[in-house]
């Protein structure tokens, strides 16, 4: 507890081990998911962002309720930290009709209306003109709102990316651009498909102010992050920040990885956002071993939930299979 002018220290070690199980969160439910998929219960499609879980726990961390937020198709943990419940993200896997989108989504296109969670995009830079979109209502409306947009560094390749930083920046849009740099965009080094790297250089081009950030460090990430909203929602038009992460696991379990050596993938490894913030709080004597463990029995129960809520749920109806296909007249 604070006393007088002093700085608030438990508050802040509070605040930090709230990143780390945010963090630790995403780490097990995604690991979850493989183990599911490899027994058949998940099925299609999924990608995981295992390894780089500092750049969504520390953007959304700076995040406010009403704001708006996309992903991509590795956007699981997104959409969990944005408060989409584990149990209706695991049913959702499933198929089930308990999931977020009844279960006709799967893992690329988790949704949520309630938490202003707009996907789940599987079309790369998908989310960026919708992001725009969104903001433009934001704007005409006059609510003071930011859009949160992640997309990889594959979509800069893509028109859409263009098209949307240049109306963002023309029209001063509320959006704060979020590029995941994970230095591949399927089995495509960064450096095989850009002529310019430096991909805040190439937002500055638009006229939007652009950082690189470590998005192994979820401090530095949060840092960045709250900087940068604070600006786009004070009118500053949108921002861009590179976050230069690493996946540790193959695009999706589809992927043999033959473009990448083993020993560069281990480097990466050393720097697990999760050791390195656990590691910090426990030399600076902010992270006792029993509250490391609390929180690890917590998130191990809440996922545990999830997957027995996700097993007990429900096919949907074979009748409804053509429902919501085109509108439904009859709806009151
Ligand atoms: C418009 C479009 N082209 C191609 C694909 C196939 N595709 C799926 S993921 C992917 C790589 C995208 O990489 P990146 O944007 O860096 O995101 P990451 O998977 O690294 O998170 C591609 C090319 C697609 N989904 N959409
Ligand atoms: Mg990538």
């Amino acid at each position: 507890m604070s006393t007088g002018g002093e700085p608030d220290t438990d508050g802040v070690a509070a605040h930090r081990r709230g990143l780390l199980r945010q963090m630790l969160r995403v780490r097990r439910l995604e690991e979850k998911c493989v183990e599911l998929y490899s027994a058949a219960k998940i099925r299609g499609f999924l990608h995981v962002y295992i390894g780089e879980e500092a750049v969504a726990a520390g953007v959304l961390s700076a995040v406010a309720p009403g704001d708006a937020v996309l992903a991509t198709y590795r956007e699981h943990g997104h959409a969990l930290l944005r408060g989409v419940p584990a149990g209706a993200i695991m049913a959702e896997m499933y198929g089930k009709a308990e999931g977020c989108c009844r279960g006709r989504g799967g893992s690329m296109h988790l949704f949520d209306a309630g938490t202003r969670f707009y996907g789940g995009n599987a079309i790369v830079a998908g989310g960026l003109p919708l992001a725009v979109g969104l903001a433009l209502a934001d704007r005409m409306a006059g609510r003071p709102r930011v859009t949160v947009c992640f997309f990889g560094e594959g979509a800069v390749a893509e028109g859409e990316f263009h098209e949307s930083l240049n109306l963002a920046a023309l029209w001063r849009l509320p959006v704060l651009f979020c590029c995941e740099n994970n230095l591949y965009a399927m089995g495509t080094a960064l450096g095989r498909s850009e002529s310019q790297t430096d991909l805040a250089l190439k937002a500055s081009g638009y006229g939007v102010p652009a950082w690189a950030v470590d998005g192994m460090d979820v401090l530095a990430v949060e840092e960045a992050a709250r900087r940068s909203v604070d600006a786009v929602r004070g009118g500053a038009g949108p921002y861009f920040l590179e976050l230069r992460t690493y996946r540790f696991r193959a695009h999706s379990l589809f992927d043999p990885e033959r473009y990448r050596d083993k020993a560069e993938v281990a480097r990466w490894v050393e720097r697990d956002p999760i050791d390195a913030l656990r590691n910090t709080l426990e030399a600076s004597g902010e992270l006792a071993p029993a509250q490391w463990a609390a929180i690890a029995e917590d998130v191990d129960a809440e996922i545990a939930g999830a997957v027995a809520y996700a097993e007990a749920g429900t096919p949907e109806p074979v009748g409804d299979l053509t429902r919501f296909v085109v509108s439904d007249r009859s709806a009151p």
